[in-house]
Formats: C-alpha cells, sequence, structure tokens
C-alpha cells in the first residue's frame, strides 16, 4: 500500500453524527452575505480542527478575517504576501521539524496548512507552490477557487472560466469575455507526484471535510481545489453559491475526484449530467454567452471529463 494510502485508511470518517463543533474560523469575520468561499474556508477548518498552523496569502479571505485589531481565526496564523504563502508555510514547517529535532518543542501533530485564493495560487504563486511541493514538505495547500481575483476588484485569473465576465475581460462586439480555458491546477499539482490532490466543492461538505482530513493525515504535500463560488464577482444573489456549487458538479464541469499517490479516483460519478447549459444560465457572468459558445463550452466540458476517466482508468490498471 502507498504510504499516502496508508495514511488515509486511519482517517476518522465525518459524518452527519459525528459532525466536528469546533470552529477555528470564528464568527464575525467581513465576508459578504452569502459568500461561498468563507464557507469553503470554514468546512476545511471544521475538518482539520485547531492543531493548525494557518499560512494566509493576500486576497479575500485574509482581508474579512483579520481586520487589525480583530482576528476571526482561533489558531496561530499569518498573513503573508500574495505570491509566496506556500514558501512561507514550507519555512514554518522546516524550522517546526528544527525545532522537533533539537528537543525544543514537542511534535504534537501541529498541521501547516496554506490558504490562497485561484489568482494567488494559479498565476503569481505558483512557482512557490511548485518549489514547496517539488521539495516535499508536510503541508496541506488549499486552493479556495472563485475564479478571478474577487478582493481587487473581480479581474480575471488563468482560473477564470471560458467566457466568463470580469472586468478585464468584458464581454462586447469583439469579446465573449474570458478568451482562454480554465487552468487546470489540480492536474498540474498532481503532475509533481505528491502523495494527494483532490478537488472539493461546498455543496458536497462531507465529502469536502473528509478530503480535507485526508490531505492534513498525510505525509508531504497535500493539495486541494476547492470551487468557491462569489456572488459578489459572478453578479448573482447572495443565495446562489450552494445551488451554483451543485450544479457545477451535476454538469461535469467541476469533476469530484482524488489523485493518491499517482492513483486517479472518481469520488463522485456523473453518470447522468446536467446539461452544461443549466449552469452557465444561472450566473449573470455568462449572460451575453450565445448558444455556439455554450455548445463550444459543453464540447470541451465533455472532452474534459473523457480525459479524467481515461486517467482513472490508467492509474487503477486492477479495475480493468
Ligand atoms: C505582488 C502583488 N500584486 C498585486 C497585489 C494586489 N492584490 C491583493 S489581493 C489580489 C487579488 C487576490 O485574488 P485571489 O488570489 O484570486 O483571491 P480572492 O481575493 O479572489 O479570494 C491582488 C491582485 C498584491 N497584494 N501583491
Ligand atoms: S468578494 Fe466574493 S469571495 Fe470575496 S468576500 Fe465577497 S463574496 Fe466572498
Amino acid at each position: 500500500m502507498s504510504k499516502a494510502a496508508e495514511a488515509i485508511k486511519n482517517v476518522e470518517k465525518i459524518s452527519p453524527k459525528n459532525m466536528p463543533l469546533v470552529e477555528p474560523l470564528s464568527r464575525g469575520h467581513r465576508a459578504c452575505q452569502g459568500c461561498g468561499e468563507v464557507l469553503a474556508l470554514r468546512q476545511v477548518l471544521k475538518a482539520v480542527g485547531k492543531q493548525v498552523i494557518a499560512c494566509s496569502a493576500t486576497g479575500c479571505m485574509e482581508i474579512i478575517s483579520s481586520p487589525y485589531p480583530q482576528t476571526a481565526w482561533e489558531v496561530p496564523w499569518i498573513h503573508v504576501a500574495f505570491e509566496n504563502v506556500a514558501a512561507v508555510a514550507s519555512g514554518v514547517e522546516a524550522g517546526r521539524k528544527a525545532l522537533i529535532r533539537k528537543g525544543r518543542i514537542q511534535d504534537d501533530n501541529t498541521k501547516v496548512m496554506a490558504f490562497a485564493g485561484d489568482g494567488a495560487t494559479a498565476d503569481i504563486g505558483l512557482q512557490a507552490l511548485s518549489g514547496a511541493m517539488e521539495r516535499g514538505h508536510d503541508f496541506v495547500y488549499v486552493c479556495l477557487d472563485n475564479e478571478a481575483y474577487m478582493n481587487t476588484g473581480i479581474q480575471r485569473s488563468s482560473s477564470t472560466p471560458y467566457g466568463a465576465m470580469t472586468t478585464t475581460s468584458p464581454p462586447g462586439a469583439k469579446s465573449k469575455g474570458q478568451s482562454t480555458w480554465k487552468k487546470n491546477m489540480p492536474l498540474i499539482a498532481a503532475a509533481h507526484g505528491i502523495p494527494y490532490v483532490a478537488t472539493a466543492s461546498p455543496a458536497f461538505h462531507l465529502d469536502l471535510m473528509n478530503k480535507a482530513r485526508k490531505a492534513a493525515a498525510v505525509p508531504g504535500p497535500a493539495y486541494l481545489h476547492i470551487y468557491s463560488p462569489c456572488p459578489t464577482g459572478w453578479r448573482c444573489g447572495p443565495d446562489t453559491a450552494i445551488e451554483a456549487s451543485r450544479l457545477v458538479v451535476q454538469t461535469r464541469v467541476f469533476p469530484l475526484f482524488e489523485v493518491i499517490d499517482g492513483r486517479y479516483v472518481l469520488t463522485r460519478d456523473i453518470t447522468k449530467p446536467k446539461p452544461v447549459a443549466d449552469y452557465l444560465k444561472s450566473q449573470r457572468r455568462f449572460a451575453h454567452l450565445k448558444d455556439e459558445d455554450i455548445e463550444f463550452i459543453q464540447k470541451r466540458v465533455d472532452e474534459e471529463w473523457e480525459r479524467l476517466l481515461n486517467l482513472v482508468k490508467a492509474t487503477n490498471p486492477e479495475a480493468k
């Protein structure tokens, strides 16, 4: 059995019956009403608990949780630059290891975790993240993907989906909105050969929380990529985050899967997918798209799903 699979085997599974009561991210933060990103963050922290040192890149979750002299964090927390959260988490983890080796502190299984938006992860902090994964630091990196640079006013990122309206990808006579396909960060993380990679969505909260627990349990780097609706930036009502989080999975736009020591596992098979149009039509950032644009997106989503199934087949030869 692989090292990650061995560690995951002993993780206590969260169910509605043993839902943790701990709230490492307290009430009273300043996220917008209906923010899906803060909900995802809360779910992760409830699952992992208080034995955490949190490193936060600049972005929405840092701004809304830490208006000095107040804080919503009930665990040790450090705010670092937009571009280097994985490097700082590496330093914290290496420092702890050295102190444990010298007998200066006890090894109490505290987990070092890094939290960052998609802009910090897929664009400006990618180099630091790649380095930390390659060096094999024992930490969990959580990308809270609201699909744009929200904190500074809804600019596109390389994780913004094709066709979406942002302030720097405005639709018009000569533009369909975002002109490139969303960067596949989970597969980029998996290509580093790290022990654990997973995608999650806050509508499937038990799945999300159990993946967070597994990520914290594996020795070495773990990467969690969490779909995080932003009603403010997506121009939607504050009651839309969960519905979007469900539809994105049911339409296969954002598949739920794990990569455990290189082995791809689909954690929710979508045998009867809803049309991608159902997902797109529920959000105003896609309101300008024409039928042919939606057809193009549907075709690409179908292709990406097939590609994922092929990865599952290729890495689970015993299941053939
Ligand atoms: C080097 C650098 N460039 C730009 C900024 C300004 N800045 C702060 S937060 C942010 C956007 C964050 O976007 P993302 O990481 O996607 O997180 P979100 O706010 O969407 O949660 C930007 C551009 C900065 N702090 N540092
Ligand atoms: S701008 Fe979006 S991601 Fe940021 S706090 Fe508001 S709803 Fe959440």
